[in-house]
């Protein structure tokens, strides 16, 4: 297809009466798009269901409509996730949309470094002969994409098929690195593909619950709901070096030191092989390198005295927590940011899979080595995104993966790229060095939520050209744009989440967005297009169509769905777990992983994976003597707050300006008053914010939530090297009176 690229003169054209480049198709479709009609017109006042676009518990929420336009919202009873129940978030979803700082047109830069409003097809243009123009004099590994876990898995799938398979982009990678990637890793090289093996059902099944660096009451309110309906009596327990909101609710709170979870989990292993607490036939026949892990456990420094004393922890109490995960009964163990956002996360997941698997305590109700997901779409993300797997989970380097893919969609082989996608760090470690030139960026606010941000905002100048496709202009990294594309968001778009229990759920259009905000699904249709490979996506051209790709890419492969037929089936069931192959007769709401004992090794086992702990990369010292925990600071806050910041009602329920949380004996140490001004400091920068007293945080530590833009000035650029996941969590600082 040949791209005619004039632009048009008359600025103000209404996108639907453009002629011009635009595909047939594209111009047909002006329902889909932002600016059209929303869906059921025939039904103006009807209610209909939407999951939630915030968190990965994934609820859903009723929305109710009038005009054809929603106007109020519920929490949906007969939903299997959330039974009623939605969080301050849910509740007030639709408040962001209406923001006053919606961006409604896209915005160029000019030479004086002012934003100025410009047409679509002007924005087009501009992109893409500026890549263009960059590939042409640097090839295509100058130009990379930063994307998301919170946009529909139509939308991650035709965002990393546009950029590898038409504009011929080899790195892109998206927030879950921040997030999840550890999570992913240690499943992958644990259970050979990356499976979260759980159902929600077990929250309510467990008669033991272990929570590691998770902190569920506020950040999955509503799975916490679900723990408060199990009727077994269960042991809650909670290790974080806080004492958060779930560690007080919990049974048992193990406030380790930070960072010495390694040790701990191998203490607990230690323990169950000393005491013989083991399922020894579960072990014999579903898991390989048992021998291996036993030396490394009885030779190594993980007796309970040396970790007592390294954990700051209590003799009896480690004890004690061992024999409850030996005790034969049903335990769960979860596990979320206090895990993966650490150097040596990947290992620490791992040696929670192990107590899982050494105690057989997998694929049965109540049971599993659960990792919580963040984000709506996280899992989306991690099967469909084609970052740093191929489309469905599938590899780049495996010719006969490539092929099959190839296959699918019509293309050729040669369009898809035989290496893996560098991660979210060496992406930017690319611009450093001048290797990559132009970053388009989609929802995601990487100038607030990366880490050791002084290195981000050198990282901008190298740059030649940054897009930034977001709902708002006034974001910290749109405003650092050249181009912003103005998004539409959650409830202004079709398709479908993936869950933390692996459940697909439809998110709905109940609302029009603003001005010529387009979903990302449209903007990525009129990029193909005038990038000149709309022919690619002809088989693209809507949300449910691109799904049924999705469905037919994941055949074969653990993920498999091909047994969902379409939208209307995964509603009318309740959401829909993976796998479901085709074929599949009748299936449960609630379904886990692994009741056959059979992991994705050729072998059927899983592997017990480990590594001794390693040191910290920036360890406390006498210029820096405080560990900097950073993380979510209340369950109306929603990360960089460019959402939940708009709604009247959640900003009334959070601090409106940085704060950190001090133990009080620090604080009366140092003479911090309660609410004065403090300031922090790290080796990158020094930041103020008022101190809140509390014995929440332990004394050496401070807490700061990671919703204000200052926390990251201080974080330190450190990396697991299995995951390249960021370590959040552990940082030294300084803390005095300002
Ligand atoms: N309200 C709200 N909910 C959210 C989000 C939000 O922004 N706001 N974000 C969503 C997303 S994307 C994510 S990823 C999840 C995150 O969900 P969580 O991981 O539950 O949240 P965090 O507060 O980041 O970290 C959890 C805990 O890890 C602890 N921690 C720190 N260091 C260590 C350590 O060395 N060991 C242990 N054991 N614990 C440690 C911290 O003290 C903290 O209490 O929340 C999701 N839900
Ligand atoms: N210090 C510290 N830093 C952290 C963490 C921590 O615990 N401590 N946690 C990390 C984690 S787990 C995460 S997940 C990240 C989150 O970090 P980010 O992804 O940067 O945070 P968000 O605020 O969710 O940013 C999403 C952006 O997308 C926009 N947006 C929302 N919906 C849409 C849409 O449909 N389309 C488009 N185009 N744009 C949309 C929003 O306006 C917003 O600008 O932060 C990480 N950073
Ligand atoms: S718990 Fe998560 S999915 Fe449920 S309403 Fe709150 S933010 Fe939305
Ligand atoms: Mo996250």
């Amino acid at each position: 297809m040949k791209t005619r690229l004039t632009p048009r003169s008359d600025k103000n054209t209404p996108f639907r009466q453009w002629t011009g480049p635009l595909t047939e198709e594209i111009v047909l479709r002006p329902a889909e798009f932002g600016l059209g009609q929303l869906p059921n017109p025939q039904q103006p006042d009807a209610t209909t269901e939407s999951v939630c676009g915030y968190c990965a518990t994934g609820c859903s929420l009723k929305v109710h409509l009038k005009d054809s336009e929603a106007f109020n919202l519920s929490a949906d009873a007969n939903y299997p996730v959330n039974l009623g129940m939605a969080c301050p978030k849910g509740w007030e979803s639709l408040a962001p949309l209406k923001a006053t700082d919606r961006a409604t047109t896209p915005l160029l830069r000019d030479a004086s470094g002012k934003l100025n409003p410009i047409t679509w097809e002007e924005a087009m243009l501009e992109m893409i002969t500026r890549f263009k123009s960059i590939k042409q004099r640097h090839g295509g590994r100058a130009l990379s994409w930063l994307s998301t876990g919170q946009i529909p898995s139509e939308e991650m799938a035709f965002l990393g098929a546009l950029c590898k398979f038409g504009m011929g982009m080899i790195h892109g990678d998206g927030n879950t690195r921040q997030c999840m990637a550890t999570a992913v890793a240690a499943y992958k090289e644990s259970f050979g593909f990356d499976a979260p093996p759980y159902t929600y059902q077990d929250f309510e099944e467990s008669d033991v619950l272990v929570f590691v660096g998770s902190n569920l009451c506020i950040t999955h309110p509503i799975m916490w709901q679900r723990v408060m309906r199990n009727r077994r009596n269960p042991e809650i327990i909670v290790l974080d070096p806080r004492r958060t909101e779930t560690a007080m609710a919990a049974t048992k709170h193990l406030p380790l030191r930070p960072k010495s979870d390694l040790a701990l989990l191998y203490c607990f292993a230690r323990l169950l092989v000393e005491n013989d607490w083991l399922d020894n036939d579960f072990i014999q026949a579903h898991t390989e390198g048992f021998s291996e892990l036993k030396e490394f456990l009885l030779n190594g420094p993980y007796d309970l005295a040396t970790v007592a004393e390294l954990s700051g922890l209590d003799q009896g109490a480690i004890f004690e927590v061992a024999r409850m995960i030996g005790s034969g009964k049903r335990v769960s163990l979860w596990w979320t940011m206090g895990v993966n956002q650490s150097y040596e996360g990947t290992r620490v997941a791992q040696a929670i899979i192990n107590l899982a698997l050494l105690t057989g305590n997998i694929g049965k109700p109540g049971t599993g080595a659960n990792s919580i997901t963040g984000q709506c779409n996280a899992m989306g993300s991690r099967l469909f995104s084609n970052s740093t797997n191929l489309l469905g989970g599938h590899k780049f380097t495996l010719a006969k993966d490539r092929s099959k893919i190839a296959g699918i969609l019509g293309i050729e082989e040669d369009c898809i790229p035989q290496e893996d996608s560098w991660a979210y760090d060496e992406i930017l470690e690319g611009v450093e060095r001048g290797e990559i030139k132009g970053l388009w960026i989609i929802a995601t606010n990487t100038a607030h939520s990366w880490i050791n941000q002084n290195r981000w905002n050198k990282l901008r100048e190298q740059l030649d050209f940054m897009v930034v496709q977001d709902m708002y202009h006034t974001s910290e990294t749109a405003q650092m744009a050249d181009l912003v594309l103005p998004a539409a968001g959650w409830g202004e778009k079709e398709g479908t989440f993936i869950n933390s229990e692996r459940r697909i759920g439809r998110t709905r259009k109940v609302s029009r967005a603003p001005g010529q905000a387009l979903a990302d699904f449209h903007i990525f249709q009129l990029v193909a297009h005038y990038w000149g490979c709309g022919e690619l996506f002809n088989r693209w051209n809507s949300p449910e169509a691109v799904f049924k790709i999705l469905t037919e890419v994941s055949k074969g492969q653990p993920c498999d769905i091909s047994g969902i037929k379409d939208y209307a089936m995964i509603e009318s069931e309740g959401g829909i777990q993976w796998p479901l192959p085709e074929g599949t007769e009748a299936f449960d709401t609630q379904r886990r992983l692994f009741a056959d004992g059979q992991f994705f090794y050729p072998s059927g086992r899983a592997k017990l994976i480990f590594e001794a702990p390693r040191k910290l990369p920036e360890a406390t010292d006498v210029e820096y003597p405080f560990t900097l925990l950073t993380g979510r600071g209340s369950s109306s806050q929603w990360h960089t707050q460019t959402r939940t910041g708009k709604s009247d009602v959640l900003r009334k329920l959070y601090p409106a300006k940085s704060y950190i949380e001090i133990n009080p004996k620090d604080a009366e140490r140092l003479g911090i008053e309660s609410e004065s001004k403090v300031v922090i400091s790290s080796r990158r920068g020094e930041i103020t914010a008022s101190a809140h007293l509390t014995p929440i945080t332990p004394v050496g530590s401070i807490f700061a939530p990671m919703h204000y833009r200052e926390v990251n000035q201080l974080t330190h650029s450190s990396f697991d090297p299995q995951s390249r996941q960021p370590n959040y969590k552990a940082c030294a600082v300084q803390v005095c009176k300002a």
